[in-house]
């Protein structure tokens, strides 16, 4: 009986080390190698059946309306918002299934480890206190079982961390995003459109078209669904951030610097984000709009801003001195009309490995 207790007290302590010194960790083993991505890459499929039916080159583009709940805050939530791309699948699958119920475990337990020492083991209750200080066993166990813990949780941990820094595929869509204050320019190296501006819209503007205030822009980025978008961000005078909850991203824009990441977008819609990074007096009025549609509407879209869907022959993808050599190439070629194409990818530094920061 007494080394029963002597047990149970001894995990109830290594459970605690764990809690208290590693909020970020724990994980149950039981579940931890399932299920990568639980969720519905099925819209995906039914998208692009009803754009198969529509003959390419026949849609226009109207700017979507944004679904309420998906894509942006929704009052008094405490959840993250729902993912629709697929790390943002397997990071809610890693917080709600793994961290989130051994979290509570862990908590439940000490708590109530504690409120029994303390009645139990109380002055009147217990008058003649054990002088136990070393014990071999207990100091093994508080060490052994957190590490295995920590050891469990690791590796869907760093499967995901992997997954967020996985390079691009060559199919991916490159958009090079630029932090001003207090906007964002958005530029499509390889489909020829220079660089446009979107800034946030007015508050009587935003609510006539439908949009949350805050979150509405007047010129969305704007992408095709179920395709890697791969961002080259950079930042024009400050240090801002780069953040659309919904796909799981966000990155810092940082002047000098070319970071990249990717989300693929797996469900049609809007989705909204904000600079996350504290950027100046107008910090949080440069929100970030991204607009995902069928192929068939975002080649509509791409076409509306001058540029080549397919992309601009001039450009070879991979080739190394690329954005910059881009822009003059294409603009040219494909879109001597266009409205927005100024300053933008030239100042694009070549394609830059992945800044982990
Ligand atoms: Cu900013």
């Amino acid at each position: 009986m007494k080394s029963l207790k002597t047990l149970v007290i001894a995990a109830a302590l290594s459970l605690g080390a764990v809690g208290a010194g590693h909020a970020q960790a724990p994980a149950t083993p039981a579940e931890a190698p399932v299920a990568t991505a639980p969720a519905n890459p099925a819209p995906a499929a039914a998208d692009a059946a009803t754009t198969a039916a529509a003959p390419a080159g026949d849609a226009t583009y109207v700017p979507m309306k944004p679904t309420p709940g998906v894509g942006q805050p929704v009052d008094a939530g405490i959840d993250f918002q729902p993912q629709v791309s697929p790390v943002g699948e397997q990071a809610y699958w890693f917080n709600h299934v793994i961290l989130l119920p051994v979290i509570t475990i862990i908590t439940l337990l000490v708590l109530g480890l504690l409120l029994w020492v303390v009645f139990r083991y109380r002055a009147k209750a217990n008058p003649v206190p054990s002088k136990t200080t070393h014990n071999t066993f207990i100091e093994i166990i508080w060490t052994a079982i957190p590490v295995l813990i920590l050891a469990v949780i690791a590796v869907p941990s760093i499967r995901l961390l992997a997954q967020q820094y996985e390079p691009p595929s060559k199919e991916a869509l490159t958009i090079k995003v630029t932090g001003y204050q207090w906007y964002w320019g958005y530029a499509y190296p390889d489909q020829g459109i220079g660089e446009y501006v979107s800034k946030i819209l007015p508050k009587d503007k935003a609510e006539a078209a439908g949009e949350p205030y805050h979150l509405a822009v007047d010129n969305r980025m704007v992408v095709p669904v179920g395709r890697q978008v791969k961002l080259i961000i950079t930042g024009a005078d400050v240090i801002h951030s780069f953040a659309v909850p919904a796909f799981w991203t966000k990155m810092d824009a940082v002047p000098g610097r070319a970071n990249e990441t990717t989300f693929t977008a797996n469900k049609v819609g809007v989705y909204y984000g904000q600079c996350s990074e504290l950027c100046g007096v107008d910090h949080g009025y440069m929100p970030i709009a991204v607009e995902v549609l069928p192929v068939d509407k975002w080649e509509a879209w791409v076409r509306s801003k001058g540029g080549n869907p397919a992309g601009v022959e001039a450009a070879p993808a991979a080739a190394a001195p690329a954005p910059a050599a881009d822009a003059p190439a294409a603009a040219p070629a494909a879109a001597p009309a266009a409205t927005t194409t100024e300053a933008a990818p030239a100042a694009a530094p070549a394609a830059a490995p992945a800044t982990k920061n």
